[in-house]
């Protein structure tokens, strides 16, 4: 018997856990820890279950082209040779360019926090970006953008790296590393062991929420108002930094009445002679009692600043008049301080002592390192809410401080996404990008909802194909009117997988992509403090691919050559485009391959880099008044209306989460993992339960006024009585068990999606209400019943 062991790193969700694999006989038979790795302390069963991933029956083996009309139960799949298939799908793609631009050609990408797309994920976007496509459809809005980079409208950069190691606080809001980032909650573990606090702000006692010093549960929905509540508190009490306010954010610069920010033209006019740049912004400095001056572009004042007032009201002398004008951050404390205790207490049902409690123990325990996920993302008003508990975060000073959120150095590597590709003319025309320029059409990624009425209006433009790796956004996107008449009406639907999953049912072909065992991978930096964000690792194929599986950079090199784009793609030679993401990192691939543990390949930590450098924002400091918000026509400093939907007759809040068993739509099909969660559960309070007559295990119905699921109920007491949390992305049977599966809108559905408006989201990302949606529960009857079981 041969036995081989192999070093990796398992690419299955964000936690990218260190792992050696074991390979007997040619087969992938094991996968386990490796302890020497910064994220190789465990492996969640996700990852052990690695060889029946593999080696699954359902696996895609074969090219394979549609012979039955979309919309039919069964596509009659037929297998065709990759280079029949590339060929025709390279042909039709040309035949969409010339009748409706390159624009005309959509292309989709799963998630890399839940899948192991982050392999081919830059040269996937490097594909639409040559052939001239602005349009990626990936799940961005509901995901990462609010902690990579929607932070940046308020820090200049995305969320950073939480220094747990140093860290004084923890607070982790609306995420639940126990089950979605083990190598996190790992971390944390041990942060708590010598001494750290944790604050847990979740509607459910989930994973670590149990261990918190201070579990704070919001109804679902209720979250900015939270932030601004404990930010108002932290002010009224003097629990800030108020040094690194005053010096670092735009707290001091004056805003006129009008809400507009004061500028030295404001108060000469143009014609002024002292200076050449009218829009500088302006403080009152308390202790020279007059009006400084701020220029961004340096960035710094007219002369030194020795106490630029945060607080009360100027009056200062314009041509015009006078004009009383406030400092940003007395117009932020004023609105913080509306949500008094009381009315927190009301609105989210955080009692006063614990906000009080929690407000003292972020400053007194700070440095704070923090972290915000889909909790707080997948909400009407994501935007806001990410920037209030920014702002709250901002008052603590720990920001790229020791133990605060820090942006450790990490490999660096050249990106191939090949957003230079791309005219600015033809980046402009992503779907969404004209209703919501500062969000991520800005950066080419586009959602269902702007593609259906795309492919099904024509508007703003045509779109005919859709060249679609990975992703079930038939599960995972909220309902979506004319999403399936738009998988229909496509003249060119492609769609990359390891299975046929029900959004793949409406594909012309089929391609089947190797599993990450099957293929290399490289990562840069794992996103664990120092050590852990230095390293840089080459992950080996550890089996062959099965059948004619390919890895999906092999598919998008492919697809280039036969589009004409071979000069984009290093001629088509894979190892020279690795060679030159390698370069300015300066480790090749022959040294990557030499160590496959990885190699640390970034320079030392500097902290609290602004001071070098200010931030990278518009004034160069911390924007606590968003002047580009404003700008665009959004609230310059969060606000909040009731952003829930609370309809008469569905009292209960309705929320989402995830679970150690599976990401999103995949794994039902896996034995291991199956058995351990036969059935979608949604979790309701006993009380909850008792009202309705429902009991632990009962199936039950969900009911939304814009659609039903059936889930199992769980009665859990750490759970909020007027909230549920149902599992969504159930579709999938496991014939090995004899357990079935969910089908989309018949009497077993239990999609959850479809419990949520897809026509509703927040104005400035386009996040979706996935946990701001009121419900009811009712019992299933037993014959009911029996139908969930079919
Ligand atoms: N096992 C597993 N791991 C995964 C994934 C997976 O599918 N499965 N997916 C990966 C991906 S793509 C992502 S984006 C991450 C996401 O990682 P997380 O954001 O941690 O994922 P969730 O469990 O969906 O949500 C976190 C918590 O938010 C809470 N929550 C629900 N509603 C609200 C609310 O209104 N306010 C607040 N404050 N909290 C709320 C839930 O109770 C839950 O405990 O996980 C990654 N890791
Ligand atoms: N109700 C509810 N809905 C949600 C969420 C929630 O918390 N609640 N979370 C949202 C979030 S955070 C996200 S990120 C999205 C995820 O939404 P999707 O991106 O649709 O993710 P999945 O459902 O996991 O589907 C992934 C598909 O890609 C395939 N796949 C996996 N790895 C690869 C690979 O390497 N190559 C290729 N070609 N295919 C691969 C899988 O087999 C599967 O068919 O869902 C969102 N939807
Ligand atoms: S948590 Fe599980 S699935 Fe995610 S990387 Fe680690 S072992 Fe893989
Ligand atoms: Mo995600």
């Amino acid at each position: 018997m041969a036995t081989e062991q192999v070093y990796g790193y398992c690419p299955l969700c964000i936690s990218r856990c260190g792992c050696i694999s074991t390979v007997t006989d040619g087969r992938l038979t094991a996968v386990e820890p490796n302890p020497d790795h910064p994220t190789g302390r465990h492996l969640c069963i996700k990852g052990r279950a690695a060889p029946e991933l593999v080696y699954s029956p359902g696996r895609l083996l074969h090219p394979l082209r549609r012979t039955r009309p979309k919309g039919a139960s069964d596509p009659g799949w037929q297998p065709v040779s990759w280079d029949e298939a590339l060929s025709e799908i390279a042909e039709r793609m040309q035949a969409i360019q010339a009748s409706h631009g390159s624009e005309g050609v959509a292309f989709g990408v799963t998630t890399p926090s839940g899948t192991s797309i982050a392999d081919a994920f830059g040269w996937i976007h490097r594909l639409a970006h040559a052939f001239g496509s602005p349009n990626v459809m990936f799940a961005t809005e509901n995901c990462n953008w609010h902690k990579d980079q929607a932070p940046a409208e308020t820090f200049g950069s995305g969320i950073g790296v939480p220094d747990f190691e140093n860290a004084g606080c923890i607070l982790l809001w609306g995420f639940n590393p126990a089950v979605t980032w083990p190598a996190y909650a790992d971390a944390i573990l041990q942060a708590k062991r010598r001494g750290a606090r944790l604050v847990v702000v979740d509607p459910r006692r989930a994973g670590l929420a149990g261990r918190a010093d201070s579990h704070l549960q919001p109804r679902p929905g209720t979250d900015g108002v939270l932030a601004l509540g404990l930010a108002g508190l932290m002010m009224e009490r003097g629990w800030f930094d108020r040094d690194f306010i005053r010096n670092w954010s735009n707290g001091p610069f004056l805003v006129r009445p009008d809400g507009q920010m004061l500028t030295e033209a404001d108060l000469y006019g143009k014609a002024d002679q002292h200076s050449n740049n009218h829009d500088r912004r302006v403080v009152w400095d308390e202790e020279l009692q007059r009006p400084l001056f701020y220029d961004p572009a340096t960035p710094a004042f007219n002369e030194p600043a020795r106490r630029p007032a945060l607080f009360g009201a100027y009056t200062l002398q314009t041509p015009t008049g006078p004009l009383t004008c406030r400092p940003a951050f007395d117009r932020y404390a004023q609105e913080c301080r509306a949500y008094t205790p009381d009315r927190v207490a009301e609105e989210t049902g955080v009692l006063p002592e614990q906000l009080e409690n929690t407000a003292r123990l972020l400053f007194e325990a700070r440095p704070l390192a923090y972290y915000h996920w889909t909790g707080v993302c997948q909400q009407l008003e994501a935007t806001q809410i990410g920037r209030a508990i920014g702002l709250l975060y901002a008052l603590t000073g720990s920001l790229d401080a020791p133990g605060g959120n820090v942006r450790f150095p990490r490999p660096a590597l050249n990106d191939i996404s090949g957003h230079e590709l791309l005219s600015p003319a033809q980046a402009r025309k992503s779907l969404g990008r004209a209703e919501r320029p500062l969000g991520p059409p800005a950066k080419g990624w586009i959602t269902t909802h702007d593609l259906a009425r795309a492919v099904l209006a024509g508007a703003p433009y045509p779109v005919r194909g859709l060249i679609n790796f990975g992703a079930n956004f038939r599960l995972t996107k909220p309902a979506t009117p004319g999403l399936e008449a738009m998988l229909k009406e496509l003249d060119l639907f492609v769609h990359v997988d390891l299975f046929e999953n029900p959004t793949a049912l409406f594909a012309d072909f089929l391609l089947p992509a190797a599993s990450p065992w099957e293929r290399s991978g490289l990562a840069a930096g794992f996103q664990l403090g120092e050590q852990g964000e230095a390293l840089l690792q080459l992950r080996p194929a550890v089996v062959p691919p099965r059948g004619e599986s390919r890895s999906d950079s092999d598919i998008v090199f492919d697809l280039a050559e036969r589009l004409g784009l071979s000069d984009r793609f290093f001629g088509g030679d894979r190892e020279a485009g690795l060679r030159h993401v390698l370069v300015p990192g300066g480790v090749g691939a022959e040294t990557l391959r030499a160590h496959p543990q990885g190699v640390p390949a970034a320079g030392s930590t500097h902290y609290r880099k602004y001071r070098q450098k200010g931030f990278e924002t518009p004034s160069g400091r911390i924007e606590i008044y968003s002047e580009r918000l404003l700008d665009a026509g959004h609230a310059p400093l969060p606000q909040f209306s009731a952003t829930e939907q609370r309809d008469a007759g569905y009292p209960l809040a309705l929320t989402t989460a995830k679970w150690p068993q599976f990401c999103h739509s995949q794994y039902r099909g896996l034995p291991s993992l199956r058995r351990r969660l036969p059935d979608p559960l949604v979790q309701l309070h006993p009380d909850t339960a008792a009202a309705r007559s429902i009991f632990d295990g009962q199936w039950v119905l969900l009911q939304t006024p814009v659609g039903r699921m059936q889930a199992k109920a769980q009665l859990d007491s750490g759970i909020r009585p007027d909230t549920v949390c149902a599992q969504y992305g159930w579709w999938e049977a496991c014939p090995e068990l004899g357990l079935p599966g969910h089908a989309l809108g018949g009497v077993n559905n239990s999609s959850y999606n479809a419990l949520i408006s897809g026509e509703r989201f927040d104005p400035i990302s386009g996040s979706n209400g996935l946990r701001t949606q009121s419900c009811e529960v009712l019992p299933l009857a037993p014959e009911q019943e029996a139908h969930s079981r079919q």
